[in-house]
């Protein structure tokens, strides 16, 4: 597996992201602590020079697993809104993030973006067709320029439907679309996967992206995920993707960057693989 820092130009201070500021820094950081890839989180794609930050990262052999996109979400863009218009501009937003994803090689995640669907039952059948029309619509649009959608169960606080990997593997499936995987975020599933081990190993073969993260949102080794039965469910599976650490930046960034790290290796270094 390869593991990856999280960085965003900005971000709020409640974002589980450990990098804020330049990019060029978080690539810089990234490579001299040994890691393997950066995640880049971005509000609008045209903040970045995806050809300059494509050179970086092959300067710095450096790769982008994924692009995380739900600062979109500030601005009231998901794909489950009653009004279409918004959805439009909410596809408009993702078609965005796949033309930098072709450019850097990386995937784009598809995690707040999706909405919420409300409680009223006519309502919510609408709203998750609008959801599924939206998503297949960027799959349809990423398949030909090669990049890969991760559809990401996110806990029942943050979100109204999709809590488990099960739950989105079913639309994995109804989609049909090859393009199209799972993102398993440690965080999420400690709130609502009943044995996260189990989980990972069904969901295996859809697995694409993992965000590693401690169940108090640090870097891993710093709360009580079991990190040896989740690596060593992964291991099993065969999943060969990236470990990101999508985590707050606990004590300061450098210093979670070196602890997460460490703790992860440690961790691989017991296993049987
Ligand atoms: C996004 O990957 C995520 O996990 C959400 O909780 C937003 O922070
Ligand atoms: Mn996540």
């Amino acid at each position: 597996v390869k593991i990856a820092l999280t960085a965003a130009l900005a971000a709020p201070a409640s974002a589980p992201l450990l990098w804020r500021g330049p990019l060029e820094s978080a690539f810089r950081l990234a490579a001299d602590l040994g890691y393997d890839g950066v995640e880049v989180h971005l509000r609008e794609p045209g903040e970045v020079d995806g050809a300059a930050l494509a050179r970086l990262a092959r300067e710095l052999g450096l790769g982008v697993p994924t692009l995380g996109t739900g600062m979109a979400v500030a601005e009231g863009l998901t794909f489950s809104d009653p009004d279409a218009a918004v959805r439009r501009r909410a596809v408009a937003r993702i078609r965005a993030h796949i033309e930098l994803a072709a450019e850097l090689g990386s995937g784009v995640t598809i995690g707040l973006v999706r909405g919420r669907l409300g409680q009223e039952p006519q309502a919510r059948r609408a709203a998750e067709a609008a959801f599924l029309d939206s998503l297949d619509e960027c799959c349809r649009a990423a398949a030909p320029v090669g990049v890969t959608l991760f559809l990401e169960p996110l806990n029942r606080y943050e979100c109204d439907y999709l809590y488990t990997l099960d739950e989105a593997a079913a639309v994995v499936e109804r989609l049909g679309a090859e393009n199209l995987k799972l993102l398993a975020d440690t965080y999420h599933m400690n709130i609502e996967e009943a044995d996260m081990a189990a989980s990972l190993r069904r969901v295996g073969r859809q697995l694409g992206h993992v965000h590693l993260v401690d169940s108090n949102r640090q870097v891993p080794g710093h709360g009580h995920i079991d990190l040896r039965a989740i690596l060593q469910a992964l291991a099993d599976s065969g999943y060969a993707g990236y470990l990101s650490f999508e985590a707050l930046p606990l004590p300061e960034p450098q210093q979670a960057a070196c602890a997460g790290l460490r703790a992860v290796r440690e961790a691989l270094a017991g296993l049987q693989i």
